[in-house]
């Protein structure tokens, strides 16, 4: 029916993605809506959708972030995947996900790092604004919550570099002005990484549990529980510097700090290290089913409190 190419059986070009959800658009026109949430060093656009099946605009928003790192290519795989599920899935739980939310769905946000993956470093991580004889900046390090307090290098040919001030990355300082502008309605910030195999809650710069850590904490479990159910994969949940290490300026933990969002979480996605970033097409479709199976649980969890 789609002539775009798109496929969870193979990793898809920028390209492939963004025609795949302009034919959405086209598709299904009174659910989904093209947005542009921001735009890159390089001059792309960063795209999305929103996809509401709630004309009264009632619906409480959800955004999903992936690809915030370049080479996490599962990432973008899974919401494409995800996505798809929430228009065609007849499954009553997956509807009801769906129905009840309005989603924002950003499959790249690092447009320039992900095109840079494709035609010339698959393990390039971060942005592509030069800074001396270095290129980019970690854009899960450059929001300006916290900024600079920790988890960080100040080396711009680091993988973890911070920038030379929070928000001085282009992707960065759009997307959060396009947040600021949904945030009065959004109850999720959910971001994706790959890998590890871990359900991630804020905050990064510092291991004090978050206002609604035990409520997030025994949410997640149930998440971690329902998504290890259909393939046995393990996941283990807990706060960012606790379960990882000490990061500051990311993403989730900018719009938790600023807009107190309740349900904010960072998966990192499988595996735990044999295939790392590079896993196989093969595992796309397995990963996105499991990952949808704790999505539903989460929110029908939360939903319900
Ligand atoms: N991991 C994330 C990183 O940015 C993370 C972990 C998530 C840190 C959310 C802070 C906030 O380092 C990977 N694999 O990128
Ligand atoms: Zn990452």
């Amino acid at each position: 029916k789609r002539s775009t190419g798109m496929s969870w059986t193979a990793y898809n070009s920028l390209e492939t993605i963004v025609d795949w959800m302009d034919s959405l658009a086209t598709e299904y026109p009174d659910k989904v809506t093209k947005i542009t949430v921001g735009k890159t060093y390089e001059g792309r656009d960063i795209n999305g959708v929103k996809l509401s099946f709630n004309s009264n605009n009632t619906n409480n928003a959800v955004f999903i972030e992936a690809n915030i790192h370049a080479r996490e290519w599962i990432t973008s795989a899974v919401v494409t995947w995800i996505l798809n599920e929430f228009l065609t899935s007849t499954d009553a739980g997956v509807r009801n996900l769906a129905e009840s939310h309005d989603w924002y769905i950003v499959p790249v946000l690092n447009v320039d790092g992900f095109q840079y993956t494709k035609t010339t470093d698959r393990m390039w991580r971060k942005t592509r604004t030069p800074y001396g004889k270095c290129y980019g900046v970690d854009p899960n390090r450059n929001w300006g919550y916290h900024w600079n307090e920790g988890g960080t290098s100040k080396n711009p040919c680091s993988d973890s570099y911070l920038g030379p001030a929070p928000f001085s990355e282009e992707c960065t300082r759009t997307t959060s002005k396009y947040l600021s502008t949904i945030a009065d309605k959004l109850i999720g910030y959910i971001g994706f990484h790959s890998y590890s195999q871990l359900l991630l809650i804020p905050y990064g710069h510092s291991p004090a549990h978050v206002e609604n850590y035990d409520q997030l904490e025994e949410i997640g479990l149930k998440a971690a529980k329902s998504l290890a159910k259909r393939y046995g994969t393990q996941y283990t949940v807990g706060n960012i510097v606790e379960t990882i290490y000490i990061a500051s300026g990311s993403s989730m933990d900018w719009v938790k700090g600023n807009y107190k969002t309740p349900v904010t979480y960072t998966y990192e996605l499988r595996d735990t290290g044999r295939y790392g970033f590079l896993l196989p097409a093969k595992q796309i479709i397995p990963t996105a089913e499991e990952t949808l199976d704790s999505l539903v649980t989460m929110f029908e969890e939360y939903d319900a409190q």
